[in-house]
């Protein structure tokens, strides 16, 4: 590593994320817990961290997942990034005490394990999960693709030799089922979510599937141009916003959109660093501004949610 770089500056192999999780929750056993959500295709658990700092009673919550593509490193090491932030700045940091008092956190630091060690081991531009398709021999869904919403129309593929392969039906991955039956299951408490991808620095809110408006278009888009004016004014950095389809592309199936739909109604895709330089392959020296950014994003919008 860099010399002088702390363990937030690097990218962990998911060994090292595992063994992260078990000591975030052994030094911090009252505010800290592990649930196990599922497990992934080759059977790795998935975990979510909930943070919960204060016991104020009626606390709404978010949820963050990092890492459902593979190759994007920065994602994971954002939700390590959050952790870090959230257990050494509560009481002192003003806007991360308030987010805290009023809203639990569910952290999914790595949402396709083994994808993610895939990358590590043996290619490094790896986006999907690992399942292998019986009719092709191909390997992988795009798990960004498997969610229910118009899932498989235009922007996906039903090729499962594609980096954009939907998956045989909606949520036939174990990965993406997990979320969706957590978030199923808890969508009376979630009022945020966000789903952390890389690269390109947008700032994306429903739809993406269609080019239809969402209902909250105008506070969404207001939220998430507020965040990307102050990452602008802090990190003097340029983020697009808009609603996926639009400033993206079109891509059905995807998290936030399904979230969305299932009453999530403020729910979010954040692309992080950068606009193509090293692309995938940001620099580990970049962690710490890219991170910073996107911290000030979710702080942001999660202060307008709580004013809600
Ligand atoms: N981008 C996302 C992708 O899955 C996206 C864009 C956002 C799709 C929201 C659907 C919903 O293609 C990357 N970089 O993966
Ligand atoms: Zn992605």
């Amino acid at each position: 590593p860099r010399s002088g770089a702390t363990f937030y500056e690097r990218y962990h192999d998911l060994n090292d994320i595992y063994y992260w999780m078990e000591r975030i929750i052994q030094d911090n056993p009252s505010k800290v817990k592990l649930i196990l959500i599922g497990s992934s295709s080759e059977k790795r658990p998935l975990y979510v961290l909930k943070l919960s700092l204060n016991d104020n009673p009626d606390k709404k919550a978010m949820w963050i997942d990092c890492g459902i593509h593979a190759r994007e490193w920065i994602s994971p090491a954002f939700c390590l990034w959050f952790v870090q932030h959230s257990l050494s700045f509560y009481g002192q940091n003003q806007d991360i005490t308030y987010i805290l008092n009023n809203m639990d956190v569910y952290i999914l630091p790595v949402l396709n394990p083994d994808g993610y060690d895939y990358t590590w081991t043996t290619n490094r531009m790896w986006r999907k999960n690992r399942s292998v398709s019986k009719s092709s021999g191909c390997i992988g869904v795009d798990l960004n693709r498997n969610f229910d919403a118009n899932w498989c129309t235009e922007g996906a593929s039903n090729d499962p030799c594609t980096e954009i392969y939907c998956g045989e039906f909606p949520e036939s991955e174990p990965e993406s089922q997990a979320v969706a039956d957590f978030l199923r299951n808890h969508k009376d408490e979630v009022q945020l979510y966000f789903s952390i991808h890389s690269y390109s620095q947008m700032l994306l809110f429903p739809y993406s599937c269609s080019m239809d408006e969402a209902e909250n278009h105008k506070d969404l888009l207001e939220m998430t141009r507020e965040a990307a004016q102050k990452i602008r004014r802090y990190y003097r950095n340029t983020y697009k916003y808009g609603a996926g389809s639009k400033t993206i592309y079109l891509a059905p199936g995807g998290s936030d959109d399904w979230a969305y739909n299932l009453g999530i109604k403020y729910s979010f895709t954040f692309e992080l660093q950068d606009v193509g330089q090293y692309g995938f392959l940001l620099p580990p020296s970049h962690i710490s501004k890219a991170c910073n950014e996107a911290l000030i994003a979710v702080k942001t919008i999660a202060l307008r949610v709580i004013e809600k």
